[in-house]
């Protein structure tokens, strides 16, 4: 049997993990034992995937806003194995673990005791399997700006995640990066990956890091981290995972009208974090490269073009970027953008 070219070209060589947008057309191309994950976003049923034996496929319930790939496919250079513990599927390499977890709210009472109990199940299973490092987490859930009992669901969702992960020592040095989106289809998933040996936390000089935030956004600070930077130890690749990124400067939302100006403000955040990174670790890198994946989040599908008009003037055309709509974990946040960057050493 010939092999094509797509299912050759993934992962590029001396590469320990790479992430691709592609479509339910080439997805099948793909070698399924390098797999570790994939991703739909999509607010539609799509009929079963030709890798419905995959255990860590997730559809999340983010309507594209463009004619884009909708699909993200996470392989790894090295051959994957599949596992379960309770909630959560994972496959994973001797380093690497992408993990999803899917739970039923309602069978947890709130947002904020589901959230604390998704956490801690995904604590204990990397600490027991030994992928005790958390890298990057993708947080998904319905209604996120909707009060209940007084409070907005983001900050219950924050609540519940900052009780699991205090339980780790110290654990504001080792929080991973991180998105969290609300979307339109009841259900609390999480998509995350993990390893055994740590990535950096990397910090945005513009902003006050999230898990110091004043009260004024919640009984709880957000605990993430503005990015983590991860050196693969074979080779000479690095990759920077940015979190969602906002209009936030200090701590506060700036232009909270304006759909442009948020997007103008989030490009200066993500390009002073890289100039961080750049300066910090000593790496070649100042800007967001033509090999980097980017998501972008829209609260209001009219918008699609006032960013796009905004990021054509940043980016190259042939950047992979994936836009879809999805609610923002402020009600005066209207676009967020988070990225892969990759780096040569
Ligand atoms: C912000 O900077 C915008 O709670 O996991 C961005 C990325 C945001 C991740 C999270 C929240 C989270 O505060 C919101």
């Amino acid at each position: 049997m010939s092999v094509s070219p797509f299912r050759k070209k993934y992962p590029k060589s001396g590469k320990k993990l790479e992430t691709v947008y592609t479509n339910r057309r080439s997805v099948g191309e793909l070698d399924p034992t390098h797999i570790l994950g994939l991703v739909t976003y999509s607010s539609r049923l799509e009929p079963d995937s030709p890798h419905a034996d995959i255990p860590t496929s997730l559809r999340i319930s983010l309507p594209p806003l463009s004619e884009n790939n909708n699909i993200e496919a996470w392989i790894s250079g090295d051959p994957v194995q599949s596992g379960q513990m309770r909630n959560l599927h994972y496959r994973h390499t001797e380093d690497l673990m992408f993990g999803t977890i899917e739970m039923n709210e309602s069978n947890y009472g709130n947002i904020s005791q589901c959230s604390h109990f998704a956490y801690t199940e995904i604590i204990e299973a990397i600490q027991q399997l030994g992928y005790q490092h958390l890298l990057r987490m993708w947080n998904y859930f319905p209604d996120i700006n909707e009060d209940t009992d007084g409070l907005e669901r983001y900050r219950a969702f924050t609540v519940g995640r900052h009780q699991a992960l205090s339980v780790i020592p110290d654990f504001e040095r080792y929080l991973p990066s991180a998105s969290a989106v609300g979307t339109y289809e009841n259900g609390f998933q999480i998509v995350f990956l993990a390893a055994t040996k740590p990535g950096i936390q990397v910090e945005n000089p513009r902003q006050i890091s999230a898990f110091h935030y004043p009260e004024t956004y919640g009984p709880k600070s957000p605990s993430f981290a503005r990015a983590t930077l991860k050196h693969w130890p074979e080779g000479k690749h690095s990759q920077l995972f940015i979190s969602g990124t906002a209009s936030i400067v200090g701590h506060e939302t700036l232009y909270p009208k304006s759909t442009s100006k948020q997007t103008e403000e989030i490009i200066n955040n993500i390009n002073s974090l890289i100039e961080n990174v750049r300066d910090t670790h000593q790496l070649n890198v100042n800007t967001i490269t033509d090999t980097s994946l980017l998501k972008v989040y829209i609260r209001h599908p009219k918008d699609v073009n006032a960013v796009k008009k905004v990021l054509q003037a940043h980016l190259k055309p042939s950047q992979p970027i994936m836009f879809l709509q999805g609610d923002i974990c402020r009600s005066n946040l209207l676009v967020e953008i988070e990225c892969i960057i990759d780096i040569q050493r």
